[in-house]
């Protein structure tokens, strides 16, 4: 490789967080779109609640977990209660039960990895996937919506960081690049990482929240608004976090070695966690560790090839930040 890591920033970084934060406040959700997304929930749960009285919808992923943009589509998960149930006939009856309301391209996708119903709400423009039983997805929401409470950099770091992934071409996991979620969990553990920390580990503290889904136990502590003021300590900006974290990831991650871990707030290695080989598909090249399915390489979508896409990627990110006289433009230039 022609770079090297720069143990030292560039000295007017802070000149940079202005722009940085200009960018973050263009791509936050307006007020009112939550006011549509509650219509549109209010509406949805009429229709199920009449033809199955114990089910619930939930709101999950970046509609819920504050690291959407604006004007993002929406997911919902129905929550059936019962697990035995076939997610296929429940799909194929709500797609016929929201058809006879005047919702638009209502579909039931049933050979999905993923089986929903999508649908197009033309009242509020908003357009919706509804998949059955997802609960995991759910309670990993709550814990990013917990963790975005703590302290504001995560939200403007996660913010800056998809905007960039998306821009750059690598936030498509079918092309073996990775997911917002796993953006997310990066930004986590990056904060958690730093000195003096900026986030806690949620995981590793008092319980105060536990519930069983799929024979997982998920717990941690959600009583965030006690920990307002817990980055305090650490007073670094966010152009200053932009570059620390794609120096991280272009220069200080060892890949070889390493799995990124917000359940633990640490480095967890490979060799405890029996990644080291390639089985099936699971490559793990790079490596994130779901926080509740801990057997859950969020990295195992990436391939040889992509592998070297990302890492290019973050190089070409770090060179920017250390270097570009203009970095908030060079950054995001299509690919
Ligand atoms: P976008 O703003 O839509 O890009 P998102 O947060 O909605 O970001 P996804 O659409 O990729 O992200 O995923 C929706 C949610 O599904 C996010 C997370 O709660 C859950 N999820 C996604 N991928 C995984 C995974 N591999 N394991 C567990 N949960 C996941
Ligand atoms: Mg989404």
């Amino acid at each position: 490789r022609n770079y090297r890591s720069h143990t030292e920033c560039r000295g007017d970084i802070n000149r940079l967080n202005t722009p940085f934060l200009a960018i973050y406040e263009s791509l936050i959700p307006a007020e009112e779109e939550k006011e549509k997304q509650k219509q549109l929930m209010a509406l949805l749960d009429k229709h199920v609640k009449k033809e199955w009285p114990g089910a619930r919808l939930f709101l999950y992923g970046s509609c819920a977990n504050s690291f959407g943009f604006r004007k993002s589509d929406i997911d919902v998960c129905l929550a059936m209660g019962d697990a035995d149930i076939n997610k296929s006939e429940i799909l194929l009856r709500l797609a016929d039960i929201l058809k006879s309301d005047n919702l638009e391209n209502v579909q039931a996708l049933t050979r999905a990895r993923v089986p929903i119903v999508k649908l197009m709400d033309p009242v509020t423009g908003i357009s919706c996937d509804i998949c059955v039983n997802n609960l995991l997805a759910v309670i990993n929401t709550k814990l990013l919506r917990d963790y975005s409470k703590i302290d504001v950099r995560l939200r403007q770091l996660a913010f800056i960081v998809k905007h960039w992934a998306k821009s750059r071409g690598v936030n498509e996991t079918y092309q073996g690049t990775l997911s917002s979620y796993a953006y997310v969990l990066m930004c986590i553990h990056f904060l958690q990482q730093r000195s003096p920390s900026i986030l806690p580990c949620l995981q590793d503290m008092e319980i105060t929240y536990s519930v069983n889904v799929d024979n997982v136990k998920c717990s941690f502590f959600d009583q965030v608004e006690k920990l307002q003021g817990f980055g305090s300590r650490n007073g670094e900006g966010i152009a200053q976090l932009v570059w620390a974290f794609f120096n991280y990831w272009a220069y200080c991650h060892d890949y070889a070695n390493d799995v990124i871990s917000i359940r633990t707030g640490s480095i967890v290695s490979k060799r405890a966690k029996d990644w080291t080989r390639r089985i099936g598909n699971d490559r793990h090249l790079i490596c994130i560790e779901d926080p509740f399915e801990v057997s859950h390489d969020l990295g195992r979508v990436v391939d040889k090839r992509s592998i070297r896409v990302l890492r290019e990627e973050f190089e070409r990110a770090a060179e920017i930040m250390q270097h570009d006289p203009n970095p908030c433009v060079k950054l995001f230039e299509p690919y």
